[in-house]
């Protein structure tokens, strides 16, 4: 090999892993790290401070990778600083069951903080880290929180509405703790920038966001990248933005052009590529000795995190109070208690939203997680989502209560940041349920990632009304159902939703969507029925008969029409079970005996649901739903038009009952 400083060595070793990685795969995405190298080197050998032999340390400084596809600079790096992550793994990249999936995935690697890969959403963690940063450092002091949020970003992350939204609000609440790379390439899969992103000035654009931003020339100017991130580091009043002009694909042939994203080389060109990089073509996986000692991190990390841990032990020596509420941040639950203190509400046919139950429940439980944070996308005052008497989420000051400016998207992917980054419990966030279409992605990776994020939504059917079928929820229901991993919740009154309070925060980890409604609903008479503690395995006898001869199987407002209905019913001489049935995914965790016993084989079950049926086959013979879009009116009268009201559904429930007795 010809001499190569041992900088040079180290990020022609991240290149070349990345290029045998992705050959012996036959798939992966080489231009990315080939153009990135030097800069995520001098991240992880000089700038982070993280340490390999302990990658959750709290203070340590976190990476995101928005740009996901470009996993393999990770794994390079990862390996290079000797975290858990041998070269056997690299060799394996991109096969099944190993640590090098084909993007990063916070749960297979030690090291990757979190899963990326859609574009744009990596930004947005990366901004909610830094908001979880600021609000532990103000609330605890830096001697407990004192770190940095690194990120790259793509062509690709920029051109998505998603990070515009977070960027928005990381420079409104001036996070000067984010210094995010630009990989400014003017490249993307179709070809040059110019076919679609000639005009946006990124930097201004930034600028004009509040950003502190800086240009480097050049990809490979090792010092020129190291000031610029310096001075993004020194710069604690804004976030930064570095766009650095670098090269996809750099050393290869295809160095420039957009054959250099991802697809495979022929062996001819992987020789010329390593030999341009001064490599010896015939060398697999070849990592010089000197590099391997050069970039493990173990001594560097392990001494900052001694260096934190002295500063925090003196620190909590000082301020027992804190540092009991600082462990209780850490270890992600409420502190004990936190059931007894969520209120019982008295019954009244009247009754209350469980919007607005919620508010109540919220104050209850809110000095049992005082580091929860959480808001709205410009909703606050339809979706109760906020802990009275507390502060704004503000630049100077981070209160509990986050405006999260009307950004749905935005603030989904700030809310897996939050979770992400550990210390906040259980964050939350809301809007109207059928803006869940404006986040969907963000809850499918925080479902994917299991992460401890509370979806609340509110307007929850087509009983919003007169704002009409814009705003009116119908496949929503069916469309979180459909996402692994996530539980969706669905309260039938005030009772109901003190207990998916009690359950999230006691109970469930992973995330929770909470889904409640606009209008009053009566609040059941519990020393009658059944209690609402049902709730917590998913569905429950409600009302009891002797003997049914149907099952009526209702969620969150419908529980309410479905008990009047059966009181229809029993004067009509049919004997109706009411099941509320809250969760499906609480309830398929249940033993098959207790499911049989809620919902019998032989007895006809009929779920009522202000929503598309869809998927409802699953649990009952029929459905009585709302299978098209809605209309403007009064809310009562829209669900009587669609048939959910009392006597429509004890009708549609006789004329099924008799359906099915034909069959
Ligand atoms: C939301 C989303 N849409 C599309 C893709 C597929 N995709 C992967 S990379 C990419 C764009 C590549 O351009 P850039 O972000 O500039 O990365 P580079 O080619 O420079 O590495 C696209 C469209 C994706 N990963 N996420
Ligand atoms: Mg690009």
């Amino acid at each position: 090999m010809p001499e190569q400083s041992i900088e040079q060595l180290s990020i022609n070793t991240i290149r070349t892993l990345t290029v045998d990685a992705v050959q012996a795969a036959q798939s992966g995405h080489p231009g990315a790290p080939l153009g990135l190298a030097p800069a995520a080197y001098l991240l992880y050998t000089r700038i982070m401070k993280h340490n390999p032999a302990d990658p959750k340390w709290p203070d340590r400084d976190r990476f995101v990778l928005s740009a996901g596809h470009a996993s393999m600079l990770l794994y390079s790096c990862l390996y290079l600083s000797g975290y858990d992550l041998g070269l056997d793994d690299i060799k394996q990249f991109r096969q099944l069951g190993s640590r090098t999936p084909g993007h990063p995935e916070n749960f297979e690697t030690p090291g990757v903080e979190t899963t990326t890969g859609p574009l744009g959403q990596g930004f947005g963690n990366a901004v909610g880290m830094a908001m979880a940063e600021k609000f532990l450092r103000e609330r605890f002091g830096d001697e407990a929180c004192d770190h940095h949020i690194f990120a790259i970003c793509s062509d690709g992350d920029l051109m998505e509405g998603v990070a515009s939204e977070a960027a928005s609000i990381a420079g409104h609440l001036k996070l000067g703790r984010c210094v995010f790379l630009y990989d400014d390439n003017k490249v993307t899969i179709d070809g040059s920038t110019d076919l679609s992103f000639s005009q946006e000035d990124v930097p201004k654009r930034f600028e004009a966001y509040g950003w502190h931003t800086l240009t480097v020339e050049d990809g490979n100017d090792l010092e020129a990248i190291e000031a610029a991130i310096r001075a993004g580091i020194a710069e604690e009043g804004r976030p930064t933005l570095i766009s650095l002009k670098t090269v996809i694909g750099y050393g290869s042939p295809r160095a420039g052009t957009r054959n250099a994203h991802s697809d495979p080389m022929p062996e001819e060109m992987v020789r010329e590529t390593k030999v341009a990089l001064g490599w010896d073509p015939d060398a697999q996986f070849f990592v010089p000795e000197e590099v391997l000692a050069h970039f493990d991190q173990h001594e560097r990390g392990a001494a900052a995190q001694k260096e934190w841990e002295e500063h925090v032990e003196r620190w909590a020596t000082k301020n027992v109070e804190a540092a009991a509420e600082w462990h209780d941040a850490w270890s992600g639950r409420p502190r004990a208690g936190v059931a007894a203190a969520l209120p019982v509400f008295d019954p009244d046919p009247k009754g209350v939203s469980t919007r607005v139950a919620g508010k109540d429940i919220m104050q209850a439980f809110a000095s049992y997680v005082p580091t929860m944070i959480g808001g709205a996308a410009d909703l606050v005052h339809s979706t109760f989502t906020e802990f009275k008497d507390e502060e704004w989420y503000a630049p100077g000051h981070s209160g509990r209560n986050i405006s999260w400016g009307v950004r749905e998207h935005g603030m989904g992917a700030a809310v897996n940041g939050l979770a992400l980054h550990g210390g906040i419990v259980k964050p939350f966030c809301s809007t109207f349920f059928v803006f869940t279409d404006y986040m969907r992605p963000p809850i499918r990776l925080s479902a994917l990632m299991k992460l401890d994020c509370v979806w609340i939504f509110s307007h929850d059917s087509v009983a919003v009304g007169e704002d009409g079928p814009t705003h009116q929820p119908i496949e929503h229901l069916a469309a979180m159902r459909a996402i692994p991993n996530l539980t969706v919740i669905r309260p039938a009154d005030a009772n109901e939703t003190a207990e998916a309070w009690g359950a999230i925060l006691e109970d469930l980890s992973g995330p929770v969507c909470l889904v409640l409604s606009r209008q009053n609903v009566p609040t059941i008479d519990r020393a009658v029925l059944a209690p609402a503690s049902g709730l917590r395995r998913g569905a429950y006898v409600l009302a009891e008969v002797d003997s049914p001869d149907v099952v009526l199987v209702a969620t969150g407002a419908e529980v309410g029409t479905a008990l009047a209905a059966s009181d229809i019913l029993a004067e009509q001489g049919v004997q109706a079970r009411v099941v509320s049935m809250p969760s499906w995914e609480l309830f398929e965790a249940q033993r098959p005996e207790y499911r049989e016993d809620v919902l019998p084989a032989g007895v006809p079950k009929i779920s009522v649901e202000a929503g598309a049926t869809f998927g409802w086959s699953r649990w009952v013979d029929a459905s009585i739903g709302i299978d098209t879009f809605g209309a403007s009116g009064k809310g009562d009268k829209v669900l009587e038009h669609f048939g959910i009201s009392p006597t429509a559904v004890a009708a549609h429930v006789q004329a099924t009952i008799a359906a099915l007795a034909q069959l």
